[in-house]
């Protein structure tokens, strides 16, 4: 039964789970087990499942599931609950703003909600110039307005982006999307004017990290002149951190020279920071790292504490160049999930998150170079902030090891700890926590990882995996 939180005697948030894993059933237990044959019964097998158990409510780090148990949330929804799971900030606003109205659609009659998170989303992306904002649902609706924006201010076609990049499921951002199993397979013909350079991904650039960013800029630059045109791209697409595609971090310099290139030939640099958004790098945005200024910027994700919402922010002039009424949609900036930003953005702000960021990765990475240390399999530890990775590979040090990291994340999950793969190979184990999450719940995810990975190399499979 899904518990109904009742009136003032209740106020919402104030029955936050208590923030300690605890298992009280195997997990998945029964009541998960029963729900997950309904949902066999209900719901297309094409939309995944990453681990069969069923929540009833969160809060903070923790997930509690419909048998009781307390499970430790290392993924955030998929990097979406930076402010904590149910943060009672985000769910007074929701709960004010949702008595007021739900909806009017900001295109027939305005709301202040939806100007107060263009303005905040203006003032906090990268870049001291002029921008506007836009609001819509998901992060692939941002990436697809993205594009039709760069095509209305350049006047011209194609689209660049990068091996391993991760941009959405709808039938554009699929096309920009990388990697063909589960995202594209059977789901052709693509859109047209699509173009992939290689990323300058260090640990598995052939001739080695520090020719990297050099080389995978050479191949980009030549690949835009001699292929493409330059002066037929519209623009280029790249997140500044890849997500699903193994949390690739580019070659330092590599993003700056593609910037560059961009400048010089009047291309519209996109950085898709959907998932790197809103603190999870350790700055607000991770292009800041990078030293770009990107013309045009998505977000969704961290935005709104788990309330659908996504943003393109953007030069005001390119933003400006598109005809009145080219650009909305039904929902888009819904006031509950703006005021649920708005919250957030409070959050983050005054309780430092973006420190916190900072301060998980103080934790975690030397926990992370440990396993490396003891387990040859770990071979890159990668990441900013709390947005952190290991990649697991066989005995040649290079082979990708998607059953090492399946291996491990069951044994994660059964011991109460949710940690998320990623990678174009399947072979990446990423860490995603809440910001808020508490240090001795984060230590004891960590524990639990390591006595996973443990645990999974001492049988002999995976001492054996590679050629
Ligand atoms: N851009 C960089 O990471 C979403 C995908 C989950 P939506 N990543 C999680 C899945 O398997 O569908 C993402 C991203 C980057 C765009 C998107 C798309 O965001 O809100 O899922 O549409």
């Amino acid at each position: 039964m899904v518990q109904i939180l009742s009136g003032a005697a209740s106020p919402p948030g104030t029955d936050r789970p208590e923030q300690r894993r605890q298992l009280v059933t195997a997990v998945p237990g029964p009541r998960s087990q029963e729900l997950m044959a309904r949902r066999t019964a209900a719901v297309p097998a094409g939309v995944g499942t990453a681990l069969p158990v069923f929540v009833e409510r969160a809060g903070g780090g923790v997930l509690v599931d419909v048998d009781g148990n307390t499970l430790i949330d290392l993924g955030s929804g998929i990097a979406v609950t930076s402010v904590g799971n149910a943060a009672p900030a985000v769910v007074s606003a929701v709960a004010e703003q949702a008595a007021r109205f739900t909806h009017t659609c900001f295109m027939i009659t305005p709301y202040a909600g939806y100007v107060e998170v263009c303005e905040r989303l203006n003032r906090l992306t990268p870049g001291g110039f002029e921008k506007r904002s836009m609001l819509v649902n998901s992060g692939a609706e941002a990436v697809e307005n993205a594009v039709k924006i760069a095509r209305a201010a350049t006047g011209r076609p194609a689209v660049v982006v990068f091996e391993h990049g991760y941009h959405g499921r709808t039938l554009l951002t699929m096309t920009l999307t990388a990697k063909y199993r589960p995202y594209k397979a059977g789901f052709g013909p693509y859109a047209p004017e699509v173009y992939r350079a290689p990323m300058a991904y260090p640990f598995r650039w052939p001739s080695g990290p520090q020719r990297c960013a050099d080389e995978a800029y050479e191949r980009f630059a030549d690949l835009v002149s001699t292929q493409v045109g330059a002066d037929q791209v519209a623009c280029v697409v790249v997140e500044p951190i890849q997500g699903e595609g193994g949390f690739v971090v580019p070659a330092p310099g590599f993003l700056r020279r593609v910037a560059e290139f961009c400048a010089a030939h009047g291309i519209l640099l996109v950085a898709d920071e959907v998932q790197t958004g809103f603190g999870r790098t350790g700055d607000w945005f991770a292009s800041t790292f990078e030293g770009i200024e990107p013309d045009l910027v998505t977000t969704a994700k961290g935005i709104a504490g788990g309330m659908p919402l996504g943003g393109v922010t953007g030069r005001a002039e390119v933003m400006d160049a598109v005809h009145v009424s080219g650009l909305g949609g039904t929902f888009g900036g819904n006031p509950v999930s703006c005021a649920a930003a708005v919250a957030a953005i409070d959050m983050i702000e005054s309780e430092d998150l973006v420190g916190r960021a900072r301060r998980i990765a103080e934790l975690a990475l030397p926990r992370l170079h440990g396993l490396a240390e003891r387990h040859p399999q770990v071979a890159d530890v990668r990441g900013r902030g709390a947005m952190l990775a290991v990649e697991l590979v066989g005995a040649d040090g290079r082979t990708p090891a998607p059953a090492l990291l399946a291996d491990v994340l069951r044994r994660c999950a059964a011991e109460g700890v949710i940690v998320l793969g990623a990678g174009t190979y399947g072979n990446v184990l990423r860490l995603l926590p809440p910001l808020v999450i508490g240090e001795d719940l984060l230590l004891d995810g960590l524990d639990v990882l390591d006595a996973a990975f443990a645990a999974a190399l001492a049988g002999p499979v995976h001492r054996s995996t590679g050629p």
